[in-house]
Order: C-alpha cells, then sequence, then structure tokens
C-alpha cells in the first residue's frame, strides 16, 4: 500500500475569520499536520483554491460565495504550518474566472501526478467537509483509490444544518471509508 495525504485547501481564508471562514475550521490544523509529519505517509499534498479577481463562483459576479482565496491576497496563502511539510505536490484548482472547481482532482492533474508516485490510497482532509473534501475524495474514488476521510481534521461550512455529516454519509455511500480519526487511518 502507497499512500498519500491530501491537505485540502487549508487557506487562510477558509479559517476563522477569513473571508469564507469554516467554523473551527482551524481545529483541522493540528490533527494533519501531526499526521504528515507522523511518517505514515509516503506522499504528501495540498490543494489551494486560488481564483482571479473576477471569478464565477463570487457574489459579484453572481455566485454563492464572497470573493475568497483571490490569488496573491494573504487569504489564498496555505496555513504555514501546511507550507512547512516536505510536499512532495502542490496543485491549484479553480484558477480561471468562467471555471469552478471543488474537486483538487479537476483540471490538476493530481491522480496522475499521485499515480506516478505508485499511490494506491489517498486520506483526503481539510476544508471544507461539504464542498472540496467531498469532492476531492469523491473524485480520489472515481479515479481508482481507496480513499478514506478521517473526522478530526476536516470541518464543514454547514450553510444548511447537516451539511457536513450528509457529505459523509454520501462518500461512505461511495465506498470511501469514513473513520474517527486520522491516526486509525492507513496504518496498512
Ligand atoms: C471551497 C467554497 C468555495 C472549499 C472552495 O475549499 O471547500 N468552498 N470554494
Ligand atoms: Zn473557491
Amino acid at each position: 500500500m502507497t499512500t498519500a495525504l491530501l491537505i485540502v485547501d487549508v487557506q487562510y481564508d477558509f479559517l476563522p475569520g477569513g473571508a469564507l471562514g469554516v467554523p473551527a475550521g482551524d481545529e483541522v490544523v493540528a490533527p494533519l499536520v501531526g499526521a504528515a509529519r507522523s511518517g505514515r505517509f509516503d506522499v504528501l499534498a495540498a490543494s489551494r483554491d486560488a481564483h482571479p479577481a473576477d471569478h464565477c463562483s463570487f457574489a459579484r459576479q453572481g455566485g454563492p460565495w464572497p470573493p475568497h482565496c483571490v490569488e496573491g491576497t494573504r487569504g489564498a496563502e496555505l496555513h504555514p504550518l501546511v507550507t512547512s511539510l516536505p510536499l512532495d505536490v502542490v496543485v491549484d484548482k479553480a484558477t480561471t474566472p468562467e471555471i469552478d472547481a471543488y474537486s483538487a482532482f479537476d483540471g490538476t492533474g493530481l491522480a496522475a501526478a499521485l499515480k506516478a508516485r505508485g499511490v494506491d490510497t489517498v486520506v483526503v482532509v481539510g476544508l471544507a467537509t461539504d464542498y472540496c473534501v467531498h469532492a476531492s475524495a469523491r473524485d480520489a474514488r472515481a479515479a481508482g483509490f481507496d480513499v478514506v476521510v478521517p473526522r478530526d481534521p476536516v470541518r464543514a461550512v454547514d450553510v444548511e444544518a447537516g451539511d457536513g455529516e450528509r457529505a459523509l454519509a454520501e462518500l461512505a455511500s461511495l465506498g470511501v471509508d469514513v473513520v474517527d480519526r486520522v491516526a486509525d487511518a492507513a496504518c496498512g
């Protein structure tokens, strides 16, 4: 088993106080950094939401979100503890004005980059459970990986109460292994 930890969108704008702060989003940092430093992962990957200033997902353009993760701004930067990791792969997504992408696999070449490193199992962590974690785990599964989502290093936006739990339930129905703790994931 060759396992990747995929750290999704742990950027200032998704942390409390950010433009699209995820409630308790900062709580993901300690468990995921601990996992990344545990030596249990063969490959460390991270994604960034990296939008142009006129991105179609922004309210000004008729989209659902306040402006967030605009390239070149502090809000788009990864948390410094994530940046401090020896990341093997970093991908930017939703980088063109007309196209939104929640999945770290959407238009980024991430599946090929992981397969080139022999990865067969992907543990998906980060923000947010009901958007980019959900879409990334779903696409990892669709790309043929075994997929694990641990609960301790993910947090949900929960626009509607229960969105995060529904996202995890849907992932489980797709064959994703939803576990309580990242420490219990990828022990093969
Ligand atoms: C995300 C909303 C908009 C995410 C990205 O990373 O989950 N959510 N853009
Ligand atoms: Zn976005």
